[in-house]
């Protein structure tokens, strides 16, 4: 039986083009900055989001992480949304390594946070209080639709923060998808923030690694606590091969899984039992609750029936589009939840 996989656009595989890439791959030793593949990532990745320098790291969850530890001082206070995956899914690193305490804002069905919230939130100078050292957006938000945050929503956000002197980072790891949906260069999308992070291994179908980027002084400070955190890689340009052909590559293919999350959207709209309004499913994350819960019941009958799909909590059901899914793949989808969801109503 084939499967559906929708759990996410972390599953992709890479393409035979990054395979051969990775296979004749120069490297060097990347800890003493020797790694030519990793360096013509990094400056192609700090070209994309218009910043300085930039740092290749293993993962989404740590250039995150690095992110924070460079900005902040132990013992400051962060804000992010109350479903950032800062916030989420990070296994509370933020607090657990970087010693920060998480301070969340509402964030709206596509992942905005209220400027005004985010004032009221921002710490006055009391001796009571820690110090509020960042602000964290996510664009596009995974666990609110999928949704993306224009430059004028980000501008707004980076105005307030900026005026108490506050740095704003990005949770850029689909900022692909939200330069595609909004037609936009990604550069475009992040010129008022002080750092940004991207991943290959999602959208880009590259099978590791993520970007942050940010000013020199920001990077070459990110580069140490990479390292103090045991991020320092060696002969990575095997890896960074790969993300040099995802990026050249497979951006312009994103528009493909956001229509398909679309009709996804659509045909889960039609079927009894689901509660899904398709207007917020603009890029490629559908989120679906059902109307009488058993969210994990449903998905256990579906993945028996070939596809899979991924629990949100809050009886929420999560299906991402991505490279190894086409608009097939979404019509037998629909049809298998279908037939699920009438079976279980029995
Ligand atoms: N998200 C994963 C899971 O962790 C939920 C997924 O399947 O979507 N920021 C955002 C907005 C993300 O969605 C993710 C991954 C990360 C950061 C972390 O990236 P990795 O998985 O590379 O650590």
């Amino acid at each position: 039986m084939r499967l559906i996989d929708l759990r996410s656009d972390t599953v992709t595989h890479p393409t035979k083009s990054m395979r051969s890439a990775m296979a004749d791959a120069i490297v060097g030793d990347d800890v003493w900055g020797d790694d030519p593949t990793v360096n013509s990532l990094q400056e192609l990745a700090a070209d994309l989001m218009g910043k300085e320098s930039a740092l290749f790291v293993a993962s989404g969850t740590m250039a995150n992480l690095v992110s924070i530890l460079t900005h902040c001082q132990r013992g400051d206070e962060i804000i992010t949304g109350n479903e950032s995956h800062i916030f989420y899914n990070e296994v509370g690193a933020a607090a657990a390594v970087a010693g920060v305490q998480v301070n969340t804002v509402a964030n709206d069905s596509h992942g905005m946070m209220d400027p005004s919230n985010i004032e009221a939130a921002i710490r006055s100078d009391n001796i009571h209080f820690p110090t509020t050292g960042l602000v964290c957006i996510e664009n596009t938000h995974n666990r609110c639709n999928g949704g993306v945050l224009t430059k004028k929503d980000i501008s707004e956000i980076s105005h307030i923060s900026h005026s108490y002197e506050i740095p704003v980072h990005m949770d850029g790891a689909r900022i692909f998808n939200a330069s595609v949906y909004l037609k936009i260069e990604p550069k475009d999308l992040t010129g008022d923030v002080d750092s940004v992070s991207f991943c290959l291994s999602k959208g880009l179908s590259c099978p590791i690694g993520s970007l942050l980027c940010g000013s020199r002084n920001f990077i070459d400070r990110a580069r140490k606590a990479r390292k103090m955190i045991g991020g320092g890689m060696r002969q990575a340009g095997i890896i960074a091969a790969a993300g040099i052909i995802g990026i050249k590559t497979m951006i312009g293919r994103l528009e493909e899984d956001h229509v398909n999350a679309k009709k996804l959207a659509n045909g889960l709209a039609n079927i009894p039992g689901i509660c899904i309004d398709p207007i917020n499913i603009n890029t490629n994350i559908v989120i679906f609750t059902l109307a009488n819960g058993g969210a994990l019941n449903i998905l256990k009958h579906l993945a028996n029936a070939g596809v899979l799909g991924s629990f949100n909590d809050s009886n929420r059901i999560r299906m991402v589009t991505h490279y190894g899914i086409n608009s097939e793949d979404i019509d037998l989808a629909l049809k298998i939840t279908m037939q699920v969801m009438k079976q279980t109503e029995l």
